[in-house]
């Protein structure tokens, strides 16, 4: 709780899965002071986390929720600006907004699900990087502040049907890798962590709202939890100044690479 203690922690995709999970576990972690920045698209679900997180941890965290669109770079260009004032000084990012959409093969791919996926997943994450990276910049020892991107091990092993998403998170991997060598010489840490199976909505999002094909998905499988992996975002953001976890994969027990999966019949 500590190393935590009067920070400023923006989170994308707080409104489901490992981004609201994320948000609980800062809050627990750190309950007595602590500020969160949640963002998503639905900031009515966000308010109703503000309060959830309220009535469980109380007034030591403050949470302000925000609508924002993190494919659109006019309004993730305008994000830090229209802060309220004491708002501002962010500590940590967790770059956690994502997702995939279909399962189709190369030939037929969306156009649509093409563009969001590489506009939410990629350019989403580096717009929203360069956004807060000048606040960290501005700290002593050449800048201060932690940039956690969420990859997937679909970033490292290609899959049938994951054309698109897969290539977007190898991208977040590489532009991890990239960012950590290019801020050698501050001490901002850039933390890449990537998740194996973790039952979210995110199936439910691929299957376009189809509940009972993204249930198919987890069948026999005991996934991780979305808690499974905020536990792991707040291990890696309340280390020691000068720990950086770079780079984590994250399975289940039954997992071992993106589609061996030990299914329980
Ligand atoms: P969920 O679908 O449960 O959550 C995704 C979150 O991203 C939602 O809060 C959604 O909020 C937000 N989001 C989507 N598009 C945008 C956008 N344009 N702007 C802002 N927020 C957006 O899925 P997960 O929690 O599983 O996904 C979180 C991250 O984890 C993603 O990057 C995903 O790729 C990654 N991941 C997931 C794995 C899994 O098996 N579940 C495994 C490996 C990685 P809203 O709709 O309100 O905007
Ligand atoms: C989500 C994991 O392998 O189902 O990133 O695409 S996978």
């Amino acid at each position: 709780g500590k190393r935590l203690a009067g920070k400023t922690i923006v989170i994308t995709g707080a409104s489901s899965g490992i981004g609201r999970s994320t948000a609980l576990e800062f809050a627990r972690t750190s309950p007595q002071d602590l500020r969160l920045i949640l963002t998503a698209r639905r900031d009515e679900v966000l308010r109703e986390l503000a309060d959830e997180i309220k009535k469980e941890v109380g007034e030591g965290v403050k949470v302000l929720p925000v609508k924002l669109d993190v494919s659109d770079p006019e309004a993730v260009r305008g994000f830090v600006g229209n802060l309220p004032e004491g708002w501002r000084d962010i500590n940590v990012l967790v770059n956690n907004a994502g997702l995939v959409k279909g399962v189709d093969k190369a030939p037929s791919i969306k156009e649509e699900d093409m563009k969001i996926m590489f506009d939410t997943n990629v350019t989403g994450l580096i717009n929203m990087t360069q956004a807060i990276l000048p606040i960290f910049l501005k700290r002593p020892e050449g800048g201060q502040g932690d940039v956690i991107n969420i990859g997937s091990i679909a970033g490292r092993e290609p899959y049938v049907g994951g054309g698109i998403y897969c290539a977007t998170k190898a991208a977040v991997r590489s532009f991890t890798e990239s960012l950590r060598k290019e801020l050698i010489a501050t001490r901002i840490r850039v933390i890449g962590v990537d998740p194996g199976q973790v039952e979210t909505n995110f199936s439910v999002v691929r299957f376009y709202g189809d509940k009972s094909k993204a249930d198919a998905v987890y069948a026999g499988c005991e996934p991780l939890t979305p808690d499974d992996i905020a536990e792991i975002i707040v291990f890696a953001a309340s280390r020691r100044e000068n720990v950086v976890l770079a780079d984590s994969l994250v399975f289940p027990n039954h997992q071992a690479a993106a589609t061996i999966m030990h299914r329980k019949t």
